[in-house]
Formats: structure tokens, C-alpha cells, sequence
């Protein structure tokens, strides 16, 4: 058997097209179904469906032979016996600094005044500030970081933007690119050895779909 770990929503969606291009149709849609494993049309095939950020602890596990994952949470996972085979180019955005509009951040950088930053990507923003010269406090959040400089919880968040609807909604405006993020596929280094002969085609297939 062979098992793909896939989160919800856009990288289950933007996936679709990809396992199709391999000959793979999932035999159900997880937002209507509350099954967490999916059968395919290939009887050695299954998808697991999971939590983004869990992804590639399945797959570092074995408990997925491979995954389909964001940079961002690779990165602060640390991608510990995971094989990064793959840049798929879905999902697509950025990590970003933002700060309430109005709020002047070079200013402040230039003053060398400590920021509050507010963030779920601690491990991302530590680096990026530090690389900086940029003295932080750190705040870990789980969700909703447009909130905290709104509520004064932090003067900056670093998160995700793609469209830039939820910063322009929320009164946000971004002040700096961290990074570029794309979805990776990522392979459990033992899997790709002992199940070879199972997953490489299907890697290729990707490959190719992707090109
Ligand atoms: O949503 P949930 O809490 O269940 O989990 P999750 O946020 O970890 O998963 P999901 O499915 O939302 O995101 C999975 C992956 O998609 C992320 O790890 C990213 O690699 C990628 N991705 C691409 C995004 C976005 N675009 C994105 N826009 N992930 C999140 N967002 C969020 C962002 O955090 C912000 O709140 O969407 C909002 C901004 O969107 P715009 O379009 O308004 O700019
Ligand atoms: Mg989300």
C-alpha cells in the first residue's frame, strides 16, 4: 500500500489535477466526506487526510510514504528524515512582515526599538529579524495574526499572503518579503527505498505534470 498525506483545502485541490496526470482519482471529496482516509481508484493507493503543519510528521513517521506540504511549514518543521523530492508550484504565496497601516516600521527598525511580532512561523521570523539586526519579542500565535497589532497585541505580524484581501480587509499593509512559498512533495526516505518500485512512478508522474 502505498499512502499520500494531504491537508484540506487548497493543497487536497491543487493536488487533484497533479494525481489525475499520474492515472489517480481519490474516491472522495474530504470536505463533504469526514472519512480521514480515502480510497483511490488504484487499489494500492490511499490518501490520508491531514492537518497542514502534520504532514510531515506522517511522512518523517513512515505513517505516509509521502506528503504534500507548504515551504513554510517544512521549514519550521526542519524536514527531519523527509526526502524533498519536489517544488509541485501550488499553493502559491509569501511570508510577509505587516504592520497596521500607518504604523512606520522602517522607522522604528532604524531606531533600533524592540517590536513585538506576532506569528504562528516563529522559527522563520526569528531568523529573519535576527539576520536583520532586528531585536524581537516573539508571540506565538495559531491563527488569525491579522488580529494582534489591531488589538495591540504585537506592531507586526509575519504570515502568509497571497491574494492580500485579509491584510487589506483588516487594515494591514506589508512592509517586507520574507520568502516565497510553494507546496513540496516530500518522500519518507525508507519508503523511497523499499517501496521504489510503487512511488518513483508516481514521483515522475508529478514531475512531469508539474514541467
Ligand atoms: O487553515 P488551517 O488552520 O486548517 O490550516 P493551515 O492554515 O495550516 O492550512 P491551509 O490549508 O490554510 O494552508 C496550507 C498551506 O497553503 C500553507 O502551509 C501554505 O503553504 C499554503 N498557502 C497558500 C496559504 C495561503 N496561500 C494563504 N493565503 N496558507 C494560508 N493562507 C492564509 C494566510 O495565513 C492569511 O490568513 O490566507 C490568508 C491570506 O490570504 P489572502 O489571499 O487574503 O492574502
Ligand atoms: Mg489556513
Amino acid at each position: 500500500m502505498i499512502t499520500l498525506a494531504l491537508s484540506k483545502g487548497r493543497i487536497f485541490e491543487e493536488t487533484i489535477p497533479l494525481l489525475a496526470a499520474a492515472g489517480i482519482e481519490v474516491s472522495e471529496d474530504p470536505e463533504k466526506s469526514r472519512k480521514l482516509i480515502i480510497g483511490t481508484n488504484r487499489p494500492d493507493v490511499r490518501v490520508i487526510i491531514v492537518r497542514a503543519t502534520d504532514v510531515p510528521t506522517y511522512v518523517q513517521f513512515g505513517a505516509a510514504d509521502f506528503g504534500v506540504a507548504g515551504k513554510d511549514v517544512l521549514d519550521e518543521h526542519g524536514g527531519e528524515g523527509l526526502y524533498q523530492s519536489l517544488d509541485l508550484k501550488i499553493a502559491q504565496c509569501r511570508l510577509c512582515v505587516a504592520v497596521q497601516n500607518g504604523f512606520d516600521y522602517q522607522n522604528a527598525v532604524r531606531q533600533g526599538a524592540r517590536l513585538r511580532v506576532a506569528t504562528k512561523y516563529v522559527k522563520a521570523a526569528r531568523e529573519h529579524f535576527a539576520a536583520k539586526g532586528v531585536h524581537v519579542d516573539l508571540i506565538k500565535l495559531y491563527g488569525s495574526m491579522e488580529l494582534a497589532p489591531l488589538v495591540g497585541l504585537a506592531d507586526a505580524i509575519v504570515d502568509l499572503v497571497s491574494s492580500g484581501g485579509t491584510l487589506k480587509a483588516n487594515n494591514l499593509v506589508e512592509v517586507e518579503e520574507i520568502v516565497s512559498i510553494s507546496s513540496r512533495l516530500v518522500v519518507n526516505q525508507a519508503a523511497l527505498k523499499l517501496k521504489h518500485e510503487g512511488l518513483q512512478p508516481l514521483i515522475d508522474s508529478f514531475t512531469k505534470a508539474v514541467k
